[in-house]
């Protein structure tokens, strides 16, 4: 079908310039210059133009009223997100006065003062008036834009005191979340340790002990195997342990740096980060997010919250943000469950399964192949007490210690949450 949609334009656009051509030939038959143009023919230009202008002033208006300024986004929510809303909006309104505007007095012009016998054009090289007009309206209208947008801007990026700390993670292509624990104080991180255990590469001075201890007893495994049994191994074998030896080498020599900046705060820092593949906050509660990236720059953007930070290589970007209505809430508001039952519609005719509304955190630089599926669940939670049961659970066996290998999980699993859960009574009480 596609292909044949393709056939079709080629052979209208041969036919149109085969007739062209006829044209031409024809007029120069008839004596007559292709560059004359009769009026009847200017007539015909300044009606098609009219058409052209009421088609895309009649499609953009139906645009703009069937998809608004924020298709499928629902209502703003996180608190300074309303006011990038206000923003957004304010925009909107300018590009849509000034879009109709400049659209109207170019076709109007083009159509009324289309080429008459004896019209003449007023000719004149230079006014100032003109110049200024143009030059400080949009200068000013500009200024206006970006002056009000620092202010927002500066706003989402200015750390605020008592901000829960989190730390989000880009690799290709997923997101990983570190809580910072009751610390609330991220430990130090290096990718000199990453591991398939040890995803973010934190670091500790257990881990750097383990670690020293590992790639040692490998070294001097190796070493013995060159020295005694280094005749008997074929050479391809043997420049290939070689070159791990040497490549062991190296890494232990990177240990001592890391070393050097570790502090028994920043171990205890380190230990009680819960390391998770989903992102739980808590309604009200105001958030510092630091954003790291182990191999390209993504882009950590969080639609509902009105909120997106670039996640680069060897530097960590912040942004900060207060949720202001839960999963639960926007589940129940209309615009949400209107969009959502079309969705389903849609899925329930192609066979495939409901979904709810959940908030998302999705990668908005293009990444590589799988950029597309680089998303991770947001829960926002109505109170503290159910952000604490689930982290509880979490805790359980997902700290960062653990995870390493440094520290066994805990073996209680029901009891903890019931603790919680006694812990919240009491102090709701
Ligand atoms: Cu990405």
């Amino acid at each position: 079908m596609k292909f044949l949609i393709i056939i079709v334009i080629v052979l209208v656009i041969i036919t149109a310039a085969q007739l062209m051509k006829v044209y031409e030939h024809s007029s120069r038959l008839r004596n007559k210059d292709e560059a004359d143009v009769t009026e009847g023919e200017t007539k015909f230009n300044a009606g098609m133009l009219l058409v052209f202008y009421l088609a895309l002033m009649i499609s953009s208006t139906y645009l703009f009223i069937v998809y608004g300024a924020r298709p499928g986004l629902g209502p703003s929510a996180s608190e300074h997100g309303v006011e990038i809303d206000y923003l957004y909006d304010v925009n909107w309104i300018i590009l849509i006065i000034v879009y109709y505007l400049t659209q109207t007095l170019l076709f109007v012009f083009a159509i009324k003062y289309h080429q008459k016998k004896g019209r003449k054009a007023v000719f004149f090289s230079h006014s100032t008036k003109l110049e200024l007009l143009w030059t400080v309206i949009p200068a000013v209208t500009l200024a206006g834009i970006i002056i009000a947008g620092l202010m927002v801007w500066n706003k989402i990026t200015a750390m605020p005191e008592n901000a829960q700390v989190i730390e989000i993670y880009a690799k290709q292509f997923d997101w990983t979340v570190r809580y910072s624990g009751e610390d609330n104080t991220l430990g130090n991180s290096n990718f000199k340790v990453i591991e398939t255990n040890n995803p973010l590469g934190v670091v500790t001075s257990d881990l750097i002990d383990a670690k020293e201890l590992a790639w040692k007893a490998d070294i001097a495994k190796l070493e013995k195997t060159i020295s005694e049994e280094g005749d008997l191994i074929p050479d391809a074998k043997l420049s290939e342990m070689k070159f791990k030896l040497e490549r062991l080498n190296r890494q232990l020599i990177r240990l001592t740096p890391l070393r050097k900046v570790q502090t028994p705060q920043t171990d205890s820092a380190a230990n009680d980060d819960v390391i998770v593949k989903e992102l739980y906050l808590v309604k009200g509660e105001v958030y510092e997010f630091k954003f790291r990236s182990r191999d390209v720059i993504h882009s950590a953007l969080f639609p509902h919250f009105r909120a997106q930070m670039n996640c680069v290589p060897g530097m960590t970007t912040r942004l900060s943000f207060k949720p202001t209505i839960s999963t639960a809430e926007m589940r129940e508001n209309p615009e949400v469950i209107a969009q959502y039952k079309k969705t389903n519609e849609k899925r329930a005719a192609e066979g495939r399964e409901e979904v709810d509304f959940n908030y998302l955190l999705l990668c908005n630089k293009i990444c590589g192949a799988s950029h597309y599926n680089m998303q991770m669940n947001i829960v926002v939670v109505d109170t503290q007490a159910e952000f604490d049961i689930w982290y509880a659970k979490q805790k359980e066996s997902k700290t960062f210690a653990q995870l390493a290998g440094l520290l066994e999980p805990e073996e209680i699993t029901d009891s903890t949450i019931k603790e919680v859960i006694v812990i919240q009574e009491v102090a709701a009480d």
